[in-house]
């Protein structure tokens, strides 16, 4: 056999080994591992390894200096067909140690136990202090050149296209923990740009818990489980956390922004994205302005309940990160579009009395509109997830020329930061030669040695002025798109340990958040502090809380305390009179459904045909169709994905019914919970249940044919969302029109105004 065509080679063995039920059983629905089905026997002839899956993409093969190879970003991953040491040497027997005969000791002498066992103790690096659980993906972003006037970066002109890889993160949680928690979402993006990389390490959130950078450690411990116990994990819903926000009230806005649906996406997909602080934009005649960056995602901001991510969190603790990679392999490239808010660069440093250094402030949109200035589209996943997204580093101190810093000083100390952890978390200083870190720029920087020097520098004059090296490396100047700092005015003051007088204000813009919201979302906030600090042990944390939510507003106080059986206090500081942003809202527009995942209900006795239509009309409309039966494998011609006993209605965002399934022979409370006491009815009572959580969830529901009367009898018919159609394609176009708003929104009941 050609060991050079590898997925030839196994396609082979699989077509004689499994036949047609393979290649059925992974049809266009996304998340098969491996680029080729697997034989049922074990491959025995060699080959080449496997090519990576067809929507997995690589760092490019650049020199540790930045310089094209040239090769395929395969040549980054492992060679030939056999089995060999880290040195290449060819190994006959990886599954036996040398031994002093069958049953005696192991010999010292054995390098290849040794060398694996070593190097396997040692595969763990730290991980991040924070933003530790995360999931990223390669992409493309390509500029509209409305920025040109305001910068000189020259990834910002008209029509560049940059490489980017993108990771998305929870800030709290471990490196295993869930992705549905209630936390902040980092939004970090690497620009390769050839004028170096430019980060933009960002969050979901527009603002920050704190304003100075010397408090991240004590908000980090009060965030992260206690120290004693090591619980909760990935959690805010401790004392430790509402202890030291109610006493630190600076953090007011941030939280509340993490106990409104921000605090719970539904995808990565669905948020959006806030460079939180102000930079210092340049342009080529040397003017600058201030500005903010925002991610805007083609997708609108969704969320999930928060029953659906507790679900979740259980049922698929990865579902954030599976759906960022089902996406993509789905061809729903995920989209966002980058905006700034531009405010003129004047020595106050202020927009509409907005101090532009509080990162605790955003500025309205209806203020300060967001400029869209280009494109990010996400359409590679990794190939490898160490080697990309744990080993890829951020730094805020990565910037092109045409972006620079302002002196707020919770950035201040971001600048500091990230490059110290790297130190500790990649093991030395040559983090920015690993793969995933390599500019895609000519990079001559007279740093030096260190732990894992990749490059192979060459000359004797590592230092400046030389004469030895010809005088090389020179230093840039405008022409040749030097990086200067703007030669900002630093304003004469004495040297202090203190804020501007501005930073004061903790609640105005908290009050002003909570007054955009519509009536659904208040009540998820109110549910979520209840929920939060019902949780809290001490009974004067929650009472010192409820103080902050006083100041807040008082509806939002009264109902958080009936809740918490508490009363309410009257507010210590006045109600400030506050213009509403609806910009903030995530309630009244419509958005596309590409890539939703779409639950189809399957009777093997009835309408299979409609089933298929159904199935490919939901993949022609960008979504992704999950046939859910009474048994695994195929019903009829059709592959199953999911069964009664194995899905969950929080895996969908909208649920058809082809049928009206009876109970399956493992509908038994004794074999799955879900199959719950034995009822009259005539439908599975899986189906029940996921119809009920389905319409809890306010999501839309459809049903044609037999699937009515599964309506009927979850007691749902004719109630807002739920759809009885004449014919699959009938209900589909109901369905997916409910969608766009995302939720039934009606569904749910709002007792404050
Ligand atoms: Fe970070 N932050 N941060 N942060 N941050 C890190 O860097 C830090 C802050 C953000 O996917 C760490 O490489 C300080 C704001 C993201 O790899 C660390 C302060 C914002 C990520 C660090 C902040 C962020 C990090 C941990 C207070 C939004 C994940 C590992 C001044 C604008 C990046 C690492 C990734 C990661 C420090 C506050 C975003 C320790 C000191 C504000 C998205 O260096």
């Amino acid at each position: 056999m050609d060991s050079s065509k590898p997925a030839e080679a196994v396609k082979n063995v699989v077509k004689t080994a499994s036949g047609k039920i393979a290649d059925a059983l992974t049809p266009d629905v996304p998340g098969a591992p491996g680029s080729a089905p697997p034989p049922l026997e074990e491959p025995t002839t060699p080959h080449d390894p496997l090519p990576p899956k067809s929507e997995q993409g690589a760092p490019q093969t650049r020199t540790p200096t930045g310089a094209e190879t040239g090769a395929p970003t395969i040549a980054n991953g492992q060679q030939g067909a056999y089995l060999t040491t880290a040195n290449g040497a060819r190994l006959r027997d990886t599954d036996h140690s040398l031994k002093a005969g069958p049953r005696g000791p192991v010999l010292l002498q054995d390098h290849h136990l040794r060398e694996k066992i070593t190097h396997f103790d040692h595969e763990r690096i730290p991980e991040r202090v924070v933003h530790a659980r995360g999931a990223g993906a390669h992409g493309v972003f390509t500029a509209y050149g409305t920025a040109e006037a305001v910068t000189r970066a020259g990834f910002l002109k008209k029509g560049r296209e940059t490489d980017v890889f993108v990771r998305f993160s929870t800030v709290l949680g471990s490196r295993g923990s869930a992705d549905t928690v209630r936390d902040t979402r980092g939004f970090a993006t690497k620009f390769y740009t050839d004028e170096g990389t430019f980060d933009l390490v960002g969050n979901n959130i527009p603002v920050f818990f704190i304003q100075d950078a010397i408090k991240f450690p004590d908000i980090i411990h009060a965030g992260k489980p206690h120290p004693d116990r090591e619980i909760p994990q990935a959690q805010s819903a401790h004392d430790t956390f509402w202890d030291f926000v109610s006493l630190h009230t600076e953090a007011q806005h941030h939280t509340i922004w993490n106990m409104s649906d921000r605090g719970i996406p539904r995808s990565y997909r669905t948020m959006e994205g806030f460079g939180v602080h102000t930079f210092r934009l340049v342009n080529e005649a040397g003017e600058t302005v201030l500005a903010k960056f925002h991610w805007k995602p083609k997708l609108g901001v969704h969320s999930l309940t928060w029953e659906e991510a507790q679900l979740i969190g259980g049922i698929d603790p990865d579902f954030h990160r599976r759906d960022l990679y089902d996406a993509i392999e789905a061809g729903a490239y995920p989209e966002w579009e980058l905006g700034i808010q531009v405010f003129p660069d004047t020595p106050e440093e202020t927009f509409a009395g907005i101090d532009l250094l509080d990162p605790t402030k955003i500025v309205p949109e209806e203020l300060a509109e967001v400029q869209p200035i280009g494109r990010l589209v996400l359409n590679r996943t990794p190939t490898n997830f160490f080697a990309e997204t744990e080993q890829v580093a951020f730094h805020l101190g990565h910037l092109p020329p045409g972006i620079d810093v302002t002196n707020d000083p919770l950035l201040q100390g971001r600048l500091f930061s990230y490059v110290d952890t790297q130190l500790t978390r990649l093991g030395g200083p040559n983090f920015t030669q690993i793969p995933i870190n390599r500019p895609h720029a000519a990079v001559n920087d007279m740093l030096r040695d260190g732990f894992h020097q990749h490059a192979v520098h060459a000359g004797v004059a590592p230092y400046r002025p030389n004469s030895l090296d010809g005088g090389n490396p020179f230093p840039a100047g405008d022409a040749e798109h030097a990086f200067v700092d703007v030669p900002v005015t630093v304003a004469q003051a004495p040297k202090v340990r203190a804020n501007p007088a501005s930073f004061d204000d903790h609640y105005s813009q908290v009050r002003l958040f909570w007054l955009s919201m519509s009536p659904v979302e208040k009540e998820h906030i109110i549910r979520a502090y209840t929920f939060e600090l019902g949780k809290c042990y001490h009974q004067t944390i929650k009472e010192r809380q409820l103080q902050s939510l006083a100041n807040i507003d008082p509806v939002l106080c009264e109902q958080v305390a009936t809740g918490l059986g508490l009363p309410a206090p009257q507010p210590t500081v006045p109600l400030p009179d506050v213009t509403p942003s609806p910009a903030l809202s995530q309630v009244g527009r419509e958005w596309p459904s590409d890539g939703r995942m779409v639950g189809i209900v399957v009777d093997p006795d009835g309408d299979l045909e409609g089933v298929d239509e159904v199935r490919r009309a939901v993949f022609s409309a960008g979504m992704v169709p999950l046939l859910i039966a009474p048994h695994g494998g195929m019903v009829g011609d059709l592959p199953v994905q999911r069964t009664f006993a194995t899905g969950r209605s929080v895996e969908f965002d909208a649920v058809l019914l082809a049928g009206a399934p009876a109970p399956a022979p493992d509908a038994l409370p004794a074999r799955d919970a879900k199959a719950g006491t034995p009822a009259p009815a005539t439908v599975d009572p899986r189906v029940l249940l996921l119809v009920e959580e389905s319409w809890r969830h306010a999501k839309a529901i459809g049903a044609w044919g037999a699937g009515v009367t599964v309506l009927e009898q979850a007691g749902v018919a004719g109630t807002p969302g739920v759809v009885a159609a004449g014919s699959g394609a009938e209900a589909l176009t109901a369905v997916q029109q409910l969608m766009a708003a995302h939720r039934v929104w009606e569904r749910f009941p709002a007792a404050v105004a």
